[in-house]
């Protein structure tokens, strides 16, 4: 297998030189694999670069990729990413660190776990056997186990402990050649919950093999200060983005429950009786929410064209008009058995409303708005 260890560099003038060589004796332990070492260069002004080129005079297996400037850890993989799949056509592309964070011996562990048929070979540092190194400050530690504990619930990916490892192994067919790289949701640290979760959807094997992880060696940490709100964005994202017609549906719902509720309360008191009230609120309400969730909660699958669009409206109104209906009558015999007052009516328009809620639901996403299957 052709593999690429992609190395982002930002001032490392320090470890990079060291690392090349040490990583060059690892090699040798696995001799059938074609290994490679790629370099993005964040533009250092400690002179990183020209470290990288004398010793790509010694070996042939180094690269060295530029960046006009540094653009955040993020930019700098997929960069790096896109010339080892495209331009050096890898099968399988590694992340690691230039400081010695990440021990150059691990390297070939991940490989042998990719050669085993794993698609995604994390080095975790939150598994059994796996550390962060003893003298983080308390704050530190608790974020990053925090954080990750996190990530795996509200993602809801269980077989994952570290989320944020830079340390990884990744198979390019079906896999890197198939990840959005250009819509990234960040070009900083939190890029890589971005991809794992992708990596994830993608139906990737994925295998956590235990790291120790190190303390810096040389140089100092370039971790921004915004990584823990920047990834909590990105985790929030992802959730939001998978569940996008459940939240919107929700909101449309609340509004359609602020018309609804609203205008039943202002009929009911005003000029109608409990019962017509709830069928007129309620289909005020419905000719609303037909509107926004059309253009909004399942906007991508709005319904085009007259005919069409005549006829989702006819099967929404016949549909709909079933638990305004069951309301109505709810609502009517409510009043006439236990009094005509504003908690026995809105009571029983509350009972209604949740079942409409669940049959809508249900008939929006199953049959109205189901999405034509390509
Ligand atoms: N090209 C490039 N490399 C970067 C950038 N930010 C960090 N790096 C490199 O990415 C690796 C990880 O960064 P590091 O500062 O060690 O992060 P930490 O381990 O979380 O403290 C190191 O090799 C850095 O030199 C960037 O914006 N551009
Ligand atoms: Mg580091």
């Amino acid at each position: 297998m052709k593999i690429v260890i992609v190395i982002p560099t930002y001032n490392e003038a320090d470890n990079i030189g060291r690392l090349t060589d040490v990583l060059q004796q690892e090699f040798l332990k696995r001799p059938k694999h074609d290994f490679h070492i790629l370099v993005v260069e964040g533009n250092s002004p400690d002179g990183t670069a020209n470290i990288v080129r004398e010793k790509m005079k010694v070996y042939p297996n180094l690269h060295l990729l530029m960046e006009k400037v540094k653009a955040g850890l993020g930019a700098a993989y997929v960069y790096g990413f896109k010339e080892a799949m495209n331009g050096m056509r890898a099968d399988v592309v590694v992340e690691m660190d230039a400081d010695f964070q990440h021990d150059p011996k691990d390297v070939v562990r991940l490989i042998d776990e990719i050669e085993k048929g794993y698609d995604y070979v994390v080095g975790s540092r939150f598994t059994k056997g796996g550390s962060i190194p003893e003298e983080w400050a308390f704050k530190r530690k608790f974020f990053s186990v925090g954080g990750n504990i996190f990530s795996k619930f509200v993602l809801g990916i269980f077989n994952v402990n570290d989320f944020t490892s830079g340390f990884k192994a990744s198979r390019v067919k079906g896999f890197v050649d198939r990840l959005p790289l250009d819509t990234i949701l960040s070009q900083g640290f939190a890029y890589k919950i971005d991809l794992l979760f992708k990596m994830h959807r993608l139906g990737a094997k994925i295998k956590e093999v235990p790291i120790k992880f190190g303390l810096r060696d040389r140089g100092d940490s370039k971790m921004e200060k915004n990584n823990m709100t920047d990834s909590l964005r990105v985790v929030v994202t992802l959730r939001y983005n998978e569940n996008k017609n459940f939240v919107r549906f929700l909101v449309v719902g609340g509004i359609g429950f602020i018309v609804d509720a609203g205008l039943f309360n202002i009929l009911r008191i005003g000029i109608l009786s409990s019962r017509s009230a709830a069928l007129a609120s309620g289909f005020t309400a419905m000719i609303v929410t037909f509107l926004l969730n059309n253009y909004w909660s399942f906007g991508e699958r709005k319904i085009d064209g007259t005919k069409k669009k005549v006829l989702g409206f006819v099967v929404y109104i016949v549909s709909s008009s079933i638990p305004i209906a069951v309301r109505s009558r709810l609502v009517g015999f409510s009043v006439n058995t236990f009094g005509d007052t504003t908690l026995v009516s809105n009571t029983a328009f509350l009972i209604g409303i949740i079942f409409g809620l669940i049959w809508n639901f249900t008939v929006y996403s199953k049959i109205i708005w189901k999405g034509d299957k390509k």
